[in-house]
């Protein structure tokens, strides 16, 4: 055993010795050397954790992350001894544990690398704070590229950056700001065409180096805790990240409304101000499903009660507002009042909820409501107290929960200070190993409330910070952004690297929370806004009184707006779709082009272009006065949706941007399904279906996923999976659809629109029938069939 000459904070670094014996228990497989214990896990075929005991003994198993799901299906694994090192062999991959250090090369089965140790596995004691700083040295591999790691605002490829996880109440902040709002501590490496993942489980500080510190090493490490990493291989980016979401866990479908617009604003208030803003956006025919209420709907900012001046007869006003078609959200923080004739303060003292100094007096600071307490979510029973806390928020008619201030924020410390104490589900904590998961807990506290009080209906929620699994039960948005160009960048650079963090379900505050956006920017933002998962306006603006409402602009905006908002609700059976491939298999619903098209380099530092779904290419226009953009598209054909212009993927094109268009392009073999108009989800039943169809050559296959859109029928088989298959030859046309489910949808009508046919058809023949096309058929250069019923196969010829 080395000793170590310390000084100061930490020891000297310490290395694992040689390998002196080893074990197999089913999966799992032990390494042992003088000083360390190597547990290698194979989950399977393309999962396999690595977890490290520095000093023999290893912690609790235990992670918030990890879903309960998680199933173990090593088809085939398999161990070889060599001279220098133990393989261990699955049917995609073989790791390589070299005897003399514990070093790890994984390749896969052709013996490409795909990851290697370089100084691998080592630690310092934390002389200071206790316990070790954990550290992995990896090689960067050429030309490697890496992903991931949550909402960091910088360029997608994190290659010579480094990066930290320690959640903040990040107001204002710019680009390259770190640590921001969620910890994340998962990323991907891409080189020569292979992708895989590591997912580093350690709710600590967490830092990640990709080749800043030294060129050719990638590192990551946490202050305190255990080396416990899973490492995922692809080789398909898209791939990693559904292994990712196999290990985290999938998102459960919204309900449907939530896939709407949302307004939000800090704060309208009183009553009359929010029935204002309801009735300007009926009145105005913009569509919307969602009205938010911020911090100033509560008495003095105590949750979970409702201001009498403001809103005297809160039931009263989300009735008339649901009557309207209007969804309310309310936001709940943390901080509890210090208010002895407060119930909730009462309670939360009388049960010892509270979160506690390492002293045992409480964990008081300074946040919206004054002097505050916070309720320790680590702590299982305290979770279940407060999601009962929900049944009067949702008896008054609330739909779903904002969780702001979550990282948790406290004035003036900023955060919690280290020595606080948490439960941890038993385990008994300083903070420094509870704070990054705090707002997931919370969260999750809140989402199993509204589940259960809202029942049959689903939930929604909203939190700021987050940790990996957060994904299971909440939405995110990016924060307090800025209103500027640059954050609109930022806005889609961050939701593109949320959602290849398991987050998909996110967005920014459209138009900025800080500041006042012009109509030219708000209006570029509401188009970006158009194609995030999550669609909401937000701003702060308290002092000059300026709302960023839909139609703040004037005119000629406000139609602009209106138009893309009207475009969002017309594309929501198609976004459905994509949240279900997402809730389903983990596949991100906005995939930066390098997850798209991995095998092509160009589009490997590309940052403003992604996609969403499987169909749907968009850019953004970046600058005031902007004319023109370059739009780089990958290998296939694709239409410019406005125009249905034509092209060939593999080069950059240039289109023109007028304020009333964006860059958007459709794949071409794609069916986009779309509903009519709608104000807002369940405004009327929804009785025709519109299948935008674009041709490509050769076969493609699309999906539609339905079902009511809430409720929870659809786990019982209430839901339709439709296959489409296009297929063409010289002069023919051929799309045939197959369904498997059991809901009835509503609509009767099924209008087709086929886009960009290479050949002036004559005839249709629909399920075997020979019909002539009639000059009605040819509207603006689409062939459009108006179908009174079902079909299975149509042929354009
Ligand atoms: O300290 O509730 O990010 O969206 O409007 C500010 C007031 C507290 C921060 C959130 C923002 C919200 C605001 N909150």
């Amino acid at each position: 055993m080395q000793v170590a000459t310390t000084s100061g904070k930490y020891s000297v670094k310490h290395y694992p010795d040689i390998i002196q014996s080893w074990k197999k228990e089913g999966n799992y497989f032990y390494f042992y050397t003088s000083t360390t214990i190597l547990e290698l896990r194979v989950i399977s075929d393309k999962i396999v954790r690595f977890r490290y005991a520095a000093d023999g003994q290893f912690q609790r198993d235990f992670s918030y992350a990890v879903s309960e799901k998680l199933e173990e299906s090593p088809e085939f694994f398999d161990i070889r001894e060599w001279a220098d090192s133990f393989e261990i062999i699955t049917t995609a991959i073989r790791v390589f544990v070299a005897r003399e250090n514990l070093r790890i090369t994984i390749t896969d089965t052709d013996g490409r690398i795909i990851n290697q140790d370089e100084t691998g596995f080592h630690w310092q004691y934390y002389l200071q704070k206790g316990g070790k700083i954990v550290y992995c040295t990896k090689l960067v591999q050429e030309g490697e590229s890496f992903y991931g790691l949550g909402d960091k605002p910088t360029e997608l490829n994190l290659r010579g950056k480094r990066v930290e996880n320690y959640g903040t109440d990040a107001y204002g902040y710019a680009k390259d700001t770190d640590p921001l709002y969620r910890n994340i501590p998962f990323y991907y490496g891409l080189h020569n065409g292979i992708g895989y993942g590591i997912f580093f489980d350690n709710t600590f500080r967490t830092l990640f180096d990709f080749g800043k510190e030294r060129e050719d090493v990638t590192s990551f490490w946490a202050r305190g805790g255990e080396m416990n990493y899973y490492f995922i291989y692809g080789p398909a980016l898209l791939q990693v990240a559904e292994s990712y979401a196999r290990i985290t866990g999938t998102a459960e479908l919204p309900p449907l409304w939530a896939l709407g617009y949302h307004q939000c604003r800090w704060s309208y208030y009183p009553e009359s101000k929010v029935r204002e803003v309801a009735k300007e956006f009926r009145d105005r025919k913009i569509p919307c499903d969602a009205l938010y209420l911020d911090i100033d709907y509560m008495e003095g900012f105590r949750c979970f009660t409702w201001s009498k001046e403001s809103f005297p007869d809160p039931k009263a006003l989300l009735k008339d507002l649901s009557a309207q078609g209007f969804k309310t959200v309310v936001i709940i923080d943390p901080g509890i009042k210090v208010d002895p004739d407060y119930p909730i303060y009462q309670e939360i003292t009388q049960k010892d909820f509270a979160c506690k100094r390492a002293d045992g007096a409480y964990m008081e600071g300074d946040v919206w409501p004054g002097k505050c307490v916070f309720p320790d979510f680590t702590d299982p029973k305290v979770r279940e107290w407060w999601s009962g806390l929900f049944k009067d928020l949702t008896a008054t008619g609330v739909r779903g929960v904002w969780n702001d201030m979550n990282e948790p924020a406290v004035f003036e410390l900023g955060t919690f200070p280290e020595d606080v104490r948490h439960d941890y589900d038993g385990e008994n904590v300083s903070h420094r190993k509870a704070h990054n998961v705090y707002g997931h807990l919370m969260s999750k506290a809140t989402a199993a409330g509204l589940k259960k009080h809202l029942m049959p209906q689903r939930p929604f929620v909203i939190t700021r910070s987050a940790y990996s699994g957060t994904q299971r039960w909440s939405s995110v948005w990016t924060g307090d952004n800025i209103a500027s160009w640059e954050h609109l960048w930022l806005a889609s650079v961050q939701c593109q690297r949320l959602a290849v963090s398991g987050l998909s379900f996110a967005g920014s505050d459209i138009g900025g929370f800080i500041g006042e956006p012009d109509g030219e920017l708000y209006t570029r933002w509401i188009q970006l806004g158009t194609f995030h998962p999550l669609m909401r306006t937000h701003s702060a603006s308290n002092e000059t009184g300026f709302n960023q409402d839909p139609w703040s602009f004037g005119p000629e905006f406000e139609a602009v707006v209106k138009s893309f908002i009207q475009l969002r609700y017309r594309l929501l059976p198609y976004i459905y779709t994509t949240f279900w491939q997402y809730a389903a298999y983990g596949t991100p619903m906005l995939r930066p082009l390098a997850f798209v098209a991995q095998q092509d380099e160009n589009t490997h530092d590309l940052n403003h272009e992604f996609m969403l779904g499987d169909s749907l290419l968009i850019s953004h226009v970046s600058e005031a006065g902007m004319t023109e953009k370059s739009v780089y598209l990958p290998e296939g054909t694709w239409y410019y949706y406005f125009n249905d212009q034509r092209y060939t993927g593999g080069q950059a094109v240039t289109i023109p941007t007028p304020l009333a268009e964006m860059p958007l392009f459709v794949k071409g073999g794609a069916v986009v399904a779309q509903y009519p108009d709608m104000q807002y989800v369940g405004e009327f039943k929804i009785m025709e279906m519109i299948q935008q169809v674009y041709f490509a050559e050769g076969t493609t296959h699309s999906i539609l996923y339905e079902d009511a859109g809430d409720h929870y029928g659809y786990k019982t088989g209430q839901y339709n999976l439709v296959r489409f298959k296009q297929s063409s030859e010289p002069n023919l046309f051929r799309l045939k659809k197959k369904f498997v489910g059991k809901y009835n949808a509503d609509y009767t009508h099924h209008r087709i629109r086929v886009h960009g046919l290479p050949f002036t058809p004559k005839e249709y023949v629909l399920d075997g029938v020979t019909a002539p096309l009639q000059p009605e058929h040819f509207v603006d250069g689409v062939v459009e069939l108006n179908l009174l019923r079902k079909f299975e196969e149509l042929v354009i010829r």
